[in-house]
Order: C-alpha cells, then structure tokens, then sequence
C-alpha cells in the first residue's frame, strides 16, 4: 500500500472501520551521553522528525489484531495471552499491553496498525518509538491517566522484558518529552529534565548511517551493563552510599575496582568520564560554543571505542573521516553502538558534499552504502488530528 493514503486508509484498508484514534512518537538522537541512562547518570538526546505512526481501535472482543506495513503482517494474541513472540515486533506493542496489565490497568481488545519512517536498525530507536506510540495511544483509547514519564518507563520496562535489552530511559524519555528545536538535558535518576535550545548558529546536524547492525548489539549491551553493576557492587564495600556509578568518583574507581578488575574498571572509568562530558557539553552548547561542543563528541567517541568498547570499524571510519574535514567540528557514534548512525555537527551547506566524498571509501573498505541523514529536533509524542 502506497504511502500517498493516509494513515487513516491505510488503517481502513487492512482492518475495514474507521480507528478510534491515530498518534506517533518519534525516533532520537542523542548529542552527547552514551551508555550512562542505565547508570543513572546524564543524557541529551531529543527526538527527530521521523516518527512510528500507529491507528487503533478497540474491540468488543479480548483480541489483540495487529498490522505491520513494514513487514506487511499480521499479528494475533487474547489480551490474556500476551507472551514474546518470535517474529520480533510484535513484542514492542505485546510488551507495552504486558506492562499496563501488571500496573493493574485494564486492558481490552484493540486492533493496531503501525507504520513509520524511523529508519530500522539504524540507531535511532524505532523499537523504543513503537513502544511509546503504542503506551500513549492504549493511554488515550483506555483513559488510564498516565503521565508522559509514565509511558516512558513502561516502554522501557516493555523493552527489558518482551525484547530482553535491559535498556535505560534516554530513548523512550526523548520520544514522549522533547520538544521542538530543543534538547532535553536529562537527570536519569530523579527524572528531572531540562529542554535546552538547540542552537547550532553556522552548524547543523547530520547522521551518518553506517547500514550495519552487528549482531553482537543487544548481548554485549547487557554485557556492559553487568559490567558497571559489578563495579558499583565493589565499590559499594568501601563506599555504601555510591548507588550507582553516577555516585562514583574516578578516584574510588582507582582505589577499588581497578586493582579487582581492569577491565571492569576501564568499563566504570568510561561511564564516570562520560557524566563530565555531558555536563561539559550542555554548557558549551548553552554558551553557544559549538566548537568545544564539538570537541566532547570527538573526545566522547575516542572513549566509548577504545575503553567502553562498543563501537565497530565502520563508525571508527566515519568518524575519524570527519575529524580531517576542517568544516567538521564534532562526530561521534550514536546509541547502543556495533553500528547504526554517527552524529556530526557540520557547517551548514558542507554535510552533503561531505557525504558523497566519502561515501566511496566506505564503499571499498565495508561494501556498503553510506547514506546521509538529516534530521530536526522535534516534538515528541502527540494525537494525530
Ligand atoms: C540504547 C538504549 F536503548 C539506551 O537506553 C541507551 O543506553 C543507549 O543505547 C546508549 O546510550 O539506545
């Protein structure tokens, strides 16, 4: 089915009556702040122009009936039934309904059509905007009350039971919070936020989309994450009151982990580095000092490859690239990491020149196409008229 319909038809096409509502929420990015959501720290992500679009309607029966226009599929469950499934993304609809029924809420039957342009597997969190246009429109069509930061965490909570990535809070915050032409610098631990203006004077953003997804992604995501609990469970016999590696100074990590493990340590020392840049970051872009803004991507990018580890050889490629175009002041890979997008901050008018040079040296080291996106700070999730 073409996309010159609107959702509203598209809907109508695959389930014959109109939907009781239609909503989306959208894709993120994050500026600087990597792998520090599930350590309590600081991110400052904000959600792009591309969007997952859902229409729903409820039922008079217990079923669940979903579409998927990406997959051309569909997907058959009982409200009481939900459980993982195989084919995958079913499960970030299923384990949204899963959560609202643990909170006690009552869930009826509903069919759902979903479609969207986030890119997939790009790094941009199409699974997190799936789940939380799925939360906000089951919000809206049940009346439960929720509060956006309520829709956050039981996508995050959706995530880390029905796709087993023990994610943090940055993707599915930025998707129902952001605001346009901001960023939200994010406390992960209280939840307090602030929306800082995005703006980039003579620069812009531009996302370099690797094309991979290595497979490693989610296994060696819960890695790390057990790799910074075992470095808070260490210091915590010394120091009781570090709850998480956010509490944690680089000092202590000296003093207790470093000597236990290094490789831990290195893990620990990355996150407790990352919390400063982000910090460092904020100011400078608040400052309107987009050069040292900059500087803390390339810097944040050195770190998370050599002693987090999570980068690959194709986001090393384009970010290194970008550090010899003197119209580049900052790059860095974005996200959970073993591909998707590199975020750049470009001198406007130069990103796509950029791209296209170096786009067939990427070619002939990875054999894959490298592809430009462009992308605006937008709003996050909302009811379509
Ligand atoms: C993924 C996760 F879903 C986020 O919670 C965050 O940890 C990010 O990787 C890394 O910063 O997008």
């Amino acid at each position: 089915m073409g996309k010159s319909n609107t959702l509203k038809e598209r809907y109508q096409a695959q389930f014959g009556g109109e939907p009781d509502l239609m909503a989306k929420s959208p894709g993120r990015i994050n500026l600087i702040g990597e792998h520090t959501d599930y350590n309590e720290g600081f991110v400052l992500p904000t959600a792009i122009d591309k969007a997952i679009y859902v229409a729903v309607a409820a039922r008079d029966d217990d079923k669940i009936v979903l579409y998927a226009e990406d997959f051309s599929e569909y997907f058959e469950s009982t409200v009481d039934t939900v459980s993982p499934s195989d084919k995958g993304w079913p499960n970030y609809i299923l384990g949204v309904v899963d959560q609202l029924r643990k909170l006690n809420l009552v869930v009826k039957g509903f069919n759902l059509y979903v479609d969207g342009d986030v890119p997939l597997g790009a790094g941009l969190s199409s699974s997190a905007a799936v789940e939380c246009a799925t939360g906000f429109a089951l919000n809206e069509l049940f009346h439960f009350g929720l509060s956006r930061q309520e829709i956050a965490k039981i996508g995050q909570m959706a995530e880390h039971t029905f796709a087993g990535v023990k994610c943090g809070i940055m993707d599915q915050f930025a998707s129902v919070l952001s605001k346009e032409d901001f960023v939200i610098k994010l406390d992960c631990r209280s939840l307090e936020y602030e929306h800082v203006p995005l703006l980039l004077g003579d620069y812009e953003l531009v996302l370099f989309n690797t094309n991979v997804k290595h497979s490693l992604a989610s296994s060696a995501y819960n890695d790390r994450r057990n790799s910074c609990e075992q470095g808070v469970a260490w210091l915590q016999e010394v120091y009781p009151e570090v709850l998480s590696l956010r509490d944690a100074t680089l000092e202590m990590l000296e003093a207790v982990v470093k000597p236990k493990d290094e490789e831990v340590f290195t893990k620990c020392k990355y996150v407790v580095e990352e919390n400063m840049r982000v910090e460092l970051a904020c100011e400078a872009l608040k400052s309107g000092d987009i050069e040292e803004m900059g500087r803390q991507m390339f810097v944040a990018h050195d770190a998370i490859s050599k002693d987090y580890e999570v980068s690959c050889a194709e986001l090393d490629f384009l970010v290194e690239y970008m550090r010899n175009q003197p119209e580049a002041v900052g790059a860095r890979m974005m996200g959970g990491g073993f591909g998707g997008c590199t975020i750049n901050i470009v001198q406007k008018g130069h990103a796509e020149r950029i791209a296209k040079q170096v786009a067939p040296a990427y070619k002939e080291a990875f054999g894959l196409e490298l592809e430009p996106i462009f992308v605006a700070a937008s709003g996050g999730s909302t009811l379509l008229g």
